[in-house]
């Protein structure tokens, strides 16, 4: 043999090793593209800081989502809260030296600033936001898109401190010419390869300069954990959460649309007009998905649950849009024939999810389904069944079903 033996690099080295929870003696000899024996029985859904509870649907990299009857908290839980990474995250970070650099064609100078420095300078804010990934619901598209197979929990609403992003940019300075941001964080594509970014997504100047718009370090008034993007990451409430940075080290503000990793081709952009399943579409038909549309899910009971007849079954959960609000929540118990209103309360701020609830009383005993719909005050409406095909599979804003048996 003269080909000689690739070997991993130092930095996946070390990334697997926090993975495995240990050093690995000798791991600069693992040749390259072996997947570790101890690696998967290990993980198990043992991820750091994460619930044992969360359905794990990739290892490498990292993609978690939360059951739908484990959202019904007002606020999701840091170990509750999906995960979705591209790429490997950062193995040793350094939050003293952690540094923030933001230029750009459309910045007036490159100015860099420190955890430190983000806190002390700027207004310090909270908000409660949701972040739903663009993909979320794609297991239910036929003809099927490929992806992580998510169902319906790669969303949360968590409450995130930190500063105002447009606060930042105009202490940089934006040129009048700005059209996008776009960000690039510290974590390590698949391939080991320190020059490639797994993803580097953005939006456009004006839902930048959103007064909800933050750089957060604090996550439920914690730190953010280290899955989600710690020490600092953008969060963008309204739009797919993949414009919300994780790691954030570096934000440019671009003259033209941002032209980072998965913000071409058929990544997180769907047909401009809706077109038959199935349907190749032209690369120049096709949208970047910028507001995200109203949508649902009911977290209490758990799917399946067993109700007497002479009970009146409690239904809750959550309701978000990208609008300013939701008005209104309603539930049907025979399959979208006639709809009942929920009680829903108010939102503290844009794009925090919004908790709604109502007793539901069955005339007879048998298998029902609760669905539960959604309208916001742009006046839309969740469709009862799956939204319009696209090649990716995004945007699955479908009524949210759960089993009840009445006995
Ligand atoms: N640096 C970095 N930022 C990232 C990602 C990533 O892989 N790397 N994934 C994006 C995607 S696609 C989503 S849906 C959200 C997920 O955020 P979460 O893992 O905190 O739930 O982060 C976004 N930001
Ligand atoms: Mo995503």
């Amino acid at each position: 043999m003269s080909k000689r033996r690739e070997f991993i690099k130092k930095s996946l080295a070390a990334s697997l090793s926090l993975s495995i929870g240990s050093n690995i003696v000798f791991a600069n000899y693992i040749p390259k593209g072996l997947d570790l024996v101890g690696l998967k029985p290990l993980l198990g859904n043992q991820f750091p800081g994460k619930s044992k509870s969360m359905t794990v649907l990739n290892d490498r990299p990292i993609n978690m989502e939360t059951p739908a009857h484990l959202l019904n908290d007002a606020l999701t839980p840091n170990e509750l809260f999906f995960v979705r990474n591209n790429g490997l995250p950062p193995a040793n970070i350094n939050v003293e030296n952690w540094t923030l650099t933001i230029s750009g064609e459309s910045a007036q100078r490159t100015k860099s600033y420190t955890l430190t420095e983000l806190k002390s300078k700027f207004e310090n804010v909270s908000l409660n936001l949701t972040l739903e990934c663009g993909g979320n619901g794609r297991s239910e598209f036929n003809p099927p898109a490929k992806g992580n197979q998510w169902s319906t929990g790669a969303v949360g609403c968590a409450k995130w401190t930190g500063v105002r992003l447009k606060d930042v940019l105009e202490d940089v300075g934006i040129k009048s010419n700005a059209v996008y941001i776009g960000y690039y964080g510290a974590d390590m594509h698949l391939s080991g390869d320190p020059e490639k970014h797994p993803i580097s997504r953005g939006v456009p100047i004006d839902k930048a300069l959103e007064n909800e718009s933050m750089i957060a370090w604090s996550m439920n008034d914690q730190d953010i954990p280290m899955l989600n993007g710690y020490p600092l990451r953008l969060v963008f409430g309204g739009f797919p959460a993949s414009c919300s940075g994780k790691w954030l080290e570096k934000i440019v503000i671009r003259n033209k649309v941002h032209d980072g990793q998965k913000m071409k081709g058929s990544s997180y952009r769907v047909p401009c007009k809706p077109v038959a399943p199935g349907t190749k579409v032209d690369d120049k038909d096709m949208c970047i998905i910028e507001a995200m549309p109203v949508k649902s899910i009911i977290s209490y009971p758990k799917t399946g649950a067993t109700i007497k007849i002479n009970q009146q079954l409690p239904i809750s959960g959550h309701a978000w849009t990208s609008a300013s609000e939701i008005t209104k929540v309603e539930y049907s118990i025979d399959f979208g024939m006639s709809w009942n209103n929920c009680t829903l309360k108010d939102n503290n701020n844009r794009y925090e999810w919004q908790s709604f609830n109502a007793m539901i009383k069955f005339p007879e005993t048998g298998y029902y389904e609760v669905w539960a719909r959604a309208t916001d005050s742009n006046d839309m409406k969740q469709p009862m069944l799956l939204p319009g095909w696209n090649p990716k599979g995004y945007l699955n804003n479908a009524c949210h079903r759960i089993a009840i048996k009445v006995v």
